[in-house]
């Protein structure tokens, strides 16, 4: 299975092509769209989140809510589109409109313009603005229904915003109860969260922070210890460093094991008649010699502050090279609960296709079947 997307952030809108799920999926487009409301939730949203109501156009691949087989195309249209086509349009604009040259520190702007050429950094910022995320999550989601198919569920909740962590760890059931504000499971943490992201927004200043992910019934042998490209943390690692803004991944204890020893690392595994081979604990995160061992899947991403600050970063003009204060006319203060929504959607994507390159894609049927077959 392979995803790509399309589509600029003030453009008409973004589009993704699914290429190889299997015929006979069924699709809950109510779903899809769901998890597109809850991308754009979360506080800390800026100005854009008001214009956009992010909605599913299943444009091909399905037939009566079912999957054909055929590469699956699906639309979220840009409605600040509207205020943008002047300056926008794939033909016909006036591209001098709307031209930034105060490149911000930490986006995609200096270096996209010395490599793609150019004075204009909106022709860079458009595709790295994480307004692509949208289709993501759809994309992400049909996957979501993949897996949840043959018995694989996948969930998450923030962890910290700034400096404001919850240190606690919870099953995964209880991860249905996080709070809607941002994601976080602890009401008190989260009020700390909310006054921490207002001091920010109070001092034109934005925030990042950490969201955990996890997959919970894949069962054991997905990925490979025979070649790095196969290993599944490498994978997994891989699909979540490509969400937009985040610097570093974990699996399991991640960098906590390095400082302890390895007794208090490495799961002791057991054994019963009854259900076989089993560990009482899941410091590996799910994850051993890269293959999936059975246990729940558990990731981090940490998500650097957003690079658009209301206060404006000290950068130079890409035209004059004069000093100058970096460009800013809205901005979110935080995004970490959207980057949570993204990264499960992504987790999702990869799985499907770590999942179908193992078991074969042709039909439902089929899959479940050899998926059922395997042991946990
Ligand atoms: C983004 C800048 C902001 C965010 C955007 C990502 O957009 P704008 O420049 O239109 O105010 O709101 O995120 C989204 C639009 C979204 O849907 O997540 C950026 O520069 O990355």
């Amino acid at each position: 299975m392979r995803i790509s997307t399309a589509g600029e952030s003030h453009g008409k809108g973004l589009f993704c092509i699914i290429e190889g799920l299997p015929a006979g999926l069924t699709i809950d487009r109510d779903e899809i769209d769901a998890c597109l409301a809850l991308r754009q939730s979360g506080y800390g949203r800026g100005g854009r989140q008001k214009i956009e109501r992010d909605r599913t156009e299943i444009l091909s691949g399905v037939r009566g809510g079912i999957t054909l087989g055929s590469p699956v195309c699906l639309a979220v249209w840009n409605r600040d589109y509207e205020n943008w086509k002047e300056i926008m349009a794939p033909e016909g604009c006036d591209a001098e409109q709307r031209r930034l040259t105060r490149v911000r520190p930490g986006h995609a702007d200096l270096t996209g313009l010395k490599k793609f050429g150019g004075e204009d950094a909106r022709n860079i910022l458009e595709r790295a603005s994480a307004r692509e995320s949208a289709v993501r999550v759809a994309a992400g989601t049909v996957c979501r229904q993949l897996l949840r198919s043959v018995g694989i569920e996948v969930a998450g909740y923030v962890r910290s915003v700034g400096d404001v962590c919850d240190g606690r760890e919870y099953p995964f059931e209880a991860l249905s109860r996080r709070l809607p504000e941002l994601l976080m499971m602890d009401a008190e943490i989260q009020r700390s969260a909310m006054a921490y992201i207002d001091a920010c927004r109070a001092a034109g200043d934005t925030c990042g922070g950490v969201a955990e992910v996890r997959a919970r019934g894949m069962k054991s042998g997905f990925g490979s210890c025979m070649t790095y490209a196969e290993k599944l943390d490498a994978r997994l690692a891989a699909a979540l460093m490509s969400v937009q803004a985040v610097k570093g991944v974990e699996v399991g204890a991640g960098f906590a094991a390095a400082r302890l020893p390895g007794s208090r690392v490495h799961d002791e595994i057991f054994y019963e008649a009854e259900c076989g081979y089993f560990r009482k604990s899941n410091r590996a995160g799910g994850i051993e010699g890269g293959m999936s061992n059975g246990e729940e899947i558990v990731l981090r991403a940490a998500m650097k502050p957003i690079p658009t600050l209301m206060k404006g970063l000290a950068t130079v003009d890409y035209v004059t090279h004069e000093p100058a204060r970096a460009a800013a006319e809205r901005s979110d203060v935080c995004a970490v609960p959207a980057c949570e929504v993204i990264l499960e959607s992504a987790l999702c994507a990869e799985l499907a296709a770590v999942l179908l390159e193992r078991l074969g894609a042709d039909n439902m049927t089929g899959l479940k079947k050899r998926y059922e077959e395997l042991t946990q």
